[in-house]
């Protein structure tokens, strides 16, 4: 069976590439998909890539990823990163390792966006390497993927090492 990885993306993601290209950089959501796209190909991954602008229909792609036995997830929740206590809930409730993506270093902005909701219970996160972070998440995921014995249906929450 081929396995899949969902790349999931939150509010305003939508916008990159439109401004703030000094934060975001130039590359717009649809370079982020054709990359991704790229790297699950080799991989020999199948991807599904979503952004949405609302809390709850994350939720539910995080909800359906599980229940489809996705291998994986990588998701940039945006600004909800920073507020979500429910996206961090879906996230600790699925069976599925999340990789945490950030275009920009949260960690060199304001002091609100220093803090994540969703690292702690991520499999491991990624910021600061512009949309290359998507596909270095992929890698990562696939690795993981790689690692674990063939009937194994999804690569577990991957939470340990
Ligand atoms: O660096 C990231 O990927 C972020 O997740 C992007 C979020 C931000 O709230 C997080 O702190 C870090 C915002 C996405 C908004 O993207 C825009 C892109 C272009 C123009 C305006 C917004």
């Amino acid at each position: 069976m081929v396995k899949s990885v969902y790349v999931l993306n939150g509010p305003n993601l939508n916008l990159l590439g439109t401004r703030e290209p000094e934060t975001y950089g130039s590359a717009t959501l649809k370079d982020v998909e054709r990359l991704c796209r790229e790297r699950a190909k080799a991989h020999r991954l199948d991807l599904e890539f979503r952004q949405s602008n609302h809390e709850g229909e994350l939720i539910d792609w995080i909800h359906e990823a599980a229940a489809k036995q996705a291998a994986g997830i990588v998701l940039n929740a945006g600004g909800y990163t920073h507020t979500s206590v429910a996206i961090r809930d879906a996230v600790a409730a699925v069976n599925v390792p999340v990789v945490e993506v950030h275009v920009s270093n949260i960690f060199g902005r304001e002091h609100f966006r220093h803090h994540s909701h969703i690292a702690g219970v991520a499999k491991a996160s990624l910021c600061g390497f512009g949309i290359a972070g998507y596909g270095l998440a992929i890698d990562g995921l696939a690795a993981l993927i790689a690692r674990l014995p063939s009937s194994a249906g999804g690569a577990g929450s991957g939470r340990g090492p």
